[in-house]
């Protein structure tokens, strides 16, 4: 998910093009092109693969007997104050690190589960999907991945584990915080640029990884810019490192690239006040911002945090702004007076059991039985507890691209705890 900044004081900056990194990583739409390959073998493959894919969509704890799941990507801090270190000092910091051993699993069970689901959303994605099929498959496959079956495992403790926020897929010119609500029908087509936001949380500790969608290999330049943009921000992070920093990188990045469409040329720019953030149980957005442009924030990043750092490119002017139904909200922090309407009341007593301050949108209060409540959520809303989430977009006839992944700040190393064979 994404955070969005009211003010953008980014001023553009001007320097020479910076040296790529590793090798560029697949994008989502590839399976898809994969599994509808022309070659004979490949596609039959591909059928006894997915098939044995969505046979595994159960508990994962079925998978993993010993409830120890696969670390991430480790990665060197970048800027390694460490490399001097003695070996008193790197027991001390494994120590230190030991101390958060069951959360750091939690992220790497919520992460194994998050690249299950998303390759099996890339294996039945195709044209004339209903983005509401699309956020059903993600959805459905979290909840059975976290032990929530339609039999309703968990219901004493429905926050323990399952979706983590709303499933996005903003289309386009829209680039963050749509999901369909109820009776939407738009359907995704071979031009469109989705984005696919996806969020699974245990015990309230919360992966946040998104990528794009595309079937048009007209795009692709564009997605290879922001996925680089991404994958710089990663490898810029580390303890010490200011926010505004990171955003440098990330604009330098992402400005060095051009995406031709329809016989014109644009420079890919960053959507400036869009933001990656960090991460607080149950929390989507931790209170420090991961900006995409040098902005002059000196906060730093700090040992044992827990950030999403996500980018977005578009062809557009480069700053969103609200707008469409809203599906997505969440509760905000803080202890609030009881509701005097008494459907408000009763919301919020669904909103508390099955949510805390984690996002939801309108289909989530659809599947546990409430109706006609669009007023008293409305309500909440005007009364400050509850918040809406309305879409981002940028300008008509733009297109907007995604990536992000979690990182752990472990004090020794970072793990890029969400990264896959796939982005
Ligand atoms: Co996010």
């Amino acid at each position: 998910m994404a955070e969005t900044v009211s003010d953008s004081t980014a001023m553009a900056v001007d320097h020479a093009e910076e040296k790529r990194a590793s090798p560029a990583v697949e994008n989502g739409g590839n399976s898809v092109e994969n599994a509808t390959g022309s070659d004979a073998n490949g596609a039959k493959k591909n059928k006894k693969k997915k098939k044995k894919k969505s046979n595994n969509i159960k508990n994962i704890e079925l998978m993993f007997p010993d409830l120890k799941y696969p670390e991430g990507e480790w990665m060197d801090y970048h800027q390694d104050h460490n490399l001097q270190r003695t070996t008193d000092e790197e027991k001390r910091y494994l120590a230190r690190d030991a101390e958060h051993a069951e959360r750091w699993n939690d992220m790497r069970k919520g992460s194994e589960i998050h690249r299950r689901v998303r390759k099996n959303l890339q294996n039945k994605l195709k044209p004339d999907m209903s983005l509401t099929d699309v956020v059903n498959v993600v959805e459905n496959a979290t909840r059975k991945f976290t032990g929530v079956d339609e039999n309703g495992d968990h219901k004493d403790r429905p926050k323990s584990q399952g979706v983590g926020f709303p499933t996005g897929v903003s289309l386009n010119h829209c680039a963050a915080h749509f999901t369909p609500n109820a009776g939407d029908q738009t359907i995704l087509r071979y031009e469109d640029v989705m984005k696919v936001d996806i969020g699974v949380q245990v015990n309230g500790y919360i992966v946040d990884s998104a990528f794009t969608v595309t079937f048009d290999d007209k795009y692709d330049n564009l997605l290879t810019a922001v996925k680089e943009a991404t994958n710089t921000g990663v490898r810029e992070s580390g303890i010490d490192v200011r926010l505004t920093d990171i955003g440098e990188a990330i604009q330098e990045v992402m400005e060095s690239y051009e995406v031709e469409l329809n016989g014109k040329t644009y420079q890919v720019k960053p959507c400036r006040n869009l933001c990656g953030h960090n991460i607080a149980p149950y929390k989507i957005h931790g209170g420090k911002s991961v900006p995409l442009v040098k902005n002059g924030d000196q906060t730093k990043m700090e040992e044992g945090e827990h950030f999403a750092i996500e980018t977005f490119g578009t062809t557009g002017r480069g700053y969103v702004i609200s707008g469409g139904e809203v599906s997505h909200y969440a509760k905000n922090e803080g202890s609030w007076p009881t509701p005097s309407l008494s459907k408000a009341k009763s919301l919020l007593k669904t909103i508390d059991d099955n949510f805390g301050t984690l996002p939801f949108c309108r289909r989530y209060l659809d599947r546990l039985g409430e109706e006609k409540y669009l007023f008293a959520l409305n309500s909440l809303v005007k009364h400050g507890i509850v918040e809406e989430y309305p879409p981002l977009c940028d300008i008509q006839g733009s297109y907007t691209a995604q990536y992000e992944h979690t990182i752990l700040l472990h004090p020794h190393k970072k793990e890029v705890v969400s990264r896959g064979d796939d982005y």
